[in-house]
């Protein structure tokens, strides 16, 4: 292996992980499918969202994406050229269940049991997510997940997955980061729908905390074989920007609503007092009923986290100001500064992931964690022969899967690590330019091409395991 492609300092940690850590590769369903509307799937609210102009760069839309849906062999195949050991997808909901009721699409899961057994045939374990943002546009339309009848949908949607693939399938993961659907989604307005009410979003965190739990329920009752569960989130820190009391208190806001609001409910069948206090500040309450809670805190098996970065969070605005036009006290999230940063600007904190589950080892201890993304986007250029020299990429993975190991040894239960994204595909708001994959795809042709980060983390998982 060259040089460059070994990081010493990395390594000894990275080696002292056990031969049974998962090392893997993520990718979600509508990011790369494509075959928008083939066999009877219909529209999610991403393909209604990619048309307003202006929501996603170039008006980019995932209708092509990777064309994944027809050349999911081969790209089976790919996973297991790079050893994967884990391949982390997403399903479909408007692929299986079109319009989010009633009975199954035969065609759309019978997409996911071939995906299934092509990666059982290759010893490549599938974990699968339920819920990876494409709603149906149907359920939008009845009101989406501002409304509490979503969650109850997405139930039966669970059940109807599991019915299929529960034989073949041990590793659930019900949602990919709330977070992003309830507050990019209905507070920011720069995901699918594009709403912006920060009522609707925390109904909608409610909501899809309530779809967990009851997705969970229905799984645990239907399984007739072990069951690892688990809800992803997405997670950082917000330390203060300086020491002052003011930026002390944004950030203690900044973790409220950002991180203990979706780890709380789900491991401690609570949400945080100053949580309601900071929403009840702003006219807005949580929309719980008697027993939501308690179907929420149904226990999980696992934690996945999604990190990609950590912010600091500063209680006074760009105006000097520490109170908004209609007095609401600000908070507001800053680059740390004085670091590298990868293409759309996000700052690379490896150190930051390692206090990061050792604060959830702390904070909710017993919960087993896996890394269910991790990744840097670049808008790579291939060179003339469609190679991708990606050192930033590699040095990265490397730096953050150190990090887990650093976190590990110092006591946090993290079992695995899946780099965001096995290839290149459709980043959301960002459209195709933002590259996240250790395989680079163009999108001309479909032709998939490892880039030197997919060799690294293939080499590593070898040494991990102990075949090197
Ligand atoms: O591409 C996304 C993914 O769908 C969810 N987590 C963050 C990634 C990078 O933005």
């Amino acid at each position: 292996m060259p040089a460059q492609d070994r990081f010493p300092d990395d390594d000894a940690l990275i080696d002292r992980l056990p031969p049974d850590f998962r090392i893997g590769a993520a990718t979600s369903a509508y990011q790369i499918e494509g075959a928008a509307a083939e066999d009877g799937r219909t529209a999610s609210i991403w393909d209604t969202f990619c048309r307003v102009p202006g929501a996603v760069d170039n008006g980019d839309t995932g209708d092509t994406a990777c064309d994944h849906y027809h050349r999911m062999p081969e790209d089976v195949a790919l996973m297991a050229d790079l050893g994967l050991d884990t391949y982390r997808f997403s399903v479909s909901w408007p692929r299986v269940q079109p319009g989010g009721r009633g009975p199954a699409n035969p065609a759309g899961l019978a997409f996911y049991d071939r995906l299934v057994d092509e990666l059982l045939g290759r010893g490549i374990t599938p974990w699968l997510t339920l819920y990876h943002w494409d709603l149906p546009q149907e359920l939008q339309d009845a009101g989406g997940w501002p409304a509490r009848d979503t969650a109850h949908r997405f139930a039966d949607y669970a059940a109807l997955v599991h019915d299929r693939l529960g034989d073949r399938v041990a590793h659930w993961t019900t949602l990919n980061e709330p977070f992003c659907s309830a507050v990019l989604g209905h507070v920011e307005g720069v995901h699918a729908p594009g709403g912006r009410s920060l009522a609707d979003g925390v109904a909608a965190v409610h909501h899809l905390h309530l779809a967990h739990g009851l997705a969970a329920l229905r799984l645990r009752a239907d399984a007739t074989r072990p069951l690892d569960l688990a809800v992803t989130h997405l997670l950082g820190t917000s330390a203060p920007a300086t020491d002052t009391p003011t930026d002390r208190e944004a950030a203690r806001r900044a973790d409220a609503f950002g991180f203990r609001f979706y780890l709380d409910p789900v491991l401690r069948g609570s949400y945080p007092d100053d949580l309601v206090a900071d929403l009840g500040a702003r006219g807005v309450t949580i929309p719980v009923r008697d027993g939501d809670l308690e179907t929420i805190a149904t226990p999980v098996d696992t934690l996945g986290v999604n990190y990609y970065r950590s912010m600091k969070t500063s209680g006074t605005g760009t105006d000097g100001a520490t109170t908004d036009s209609l007095g609401r006290p600000v908070t507001r999230a800053l680059p740390h500064g004085g670091l590298p940063v990868t293409g759309p600007g996000w700052e690379v904190m490896p150190h930051d992931l390692t206090d990061l589950l050792l604060r959830i080892a702390r904070d909710y201890p017993g919960t087993p964690m896996v890394i269910t993304e991790n990744g840097a986007a670049y808008t790579d250029v291939p060179d003339a022969d469609g190679h991708v020299d990606d050192q930033e990429r590699t040095a990265y993975l490397s730096a953050h899967l150190a990090a887990v190991a650093r976190a590990r040894a110092a006591g946090a239960d993290v079992r695995g690590y899946f780099a965001w994204s096995l290839l290149d595909n459709f980043e959301w708001a960002y459209g195709y330019a933002q590259r996240f994959g250790l395989v680079h795809v163009d999108y001309a042709t479909q032709a998939r091409t490892p880039k030197r980060s997919a060799r690294w983390l293939r080499d590593t998982a070898r040494r991990v395991r102990g075949d090197a």
